[in-house]
């Protein structure tokens, strides 16, 4: 498969209705499911990212979708402890993407970045 380069310092506004189109089109950025740091690996931090938004008031996780480990449509409690399941317990491995990929579930999340994928040839 070949990815355009459409990441630019410059968002797009094709339809011209004062949106972003990148942030009117969930899933349509690749991410790493689970990996709410934006850092190129599911670590524990990314639980804490997740928990820290939630919680107490921290920044938002730079891409909900690869947020969202359980890809219930939805930021949650059980998103950070998904990924603790997984990282020590032995839990069900993540729902795709793996890595690199779209969400292969529409829901009302966005992605309005996602480094590691982005900076991939
Ligand atoms: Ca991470
Ligand atoms: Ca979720
Ligand atoms: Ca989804």
């Amino acid at each position: 498969m070949v990815l355009e380069n459409v990441s630019g310092p410059l968002a797009a506004d094709a339809d011209g209705d004062g949106l972003l189109d990148e942030c009117q089109a969930p899933g349509a950025r690749p991410f790493q499911r689970g990996d709410a740091s934006a850092d190129g690996r599911v670590g524990i931090t990314d639980a804490v990212v997740v928990l820290r938004f939630l919680f107490s008031g921290g920044a938002a996780p730079p891409c909900a979708d690869a947020a969202d480990a359980d890809d219930d449509g939805d930021l949650r409690l059980t998103d950070a402890l998904r990924v603790l399941l997984r990282l020590f317990l032995g839990g069900e491995p993540l729902p795709p993407p793996g890595r690199c990929g779209l969400d292969p579930t529409a829901d009302e999340l966005g992605c309005e970045g996602f480094e590691p994928c982005e900076a991939r040839p």
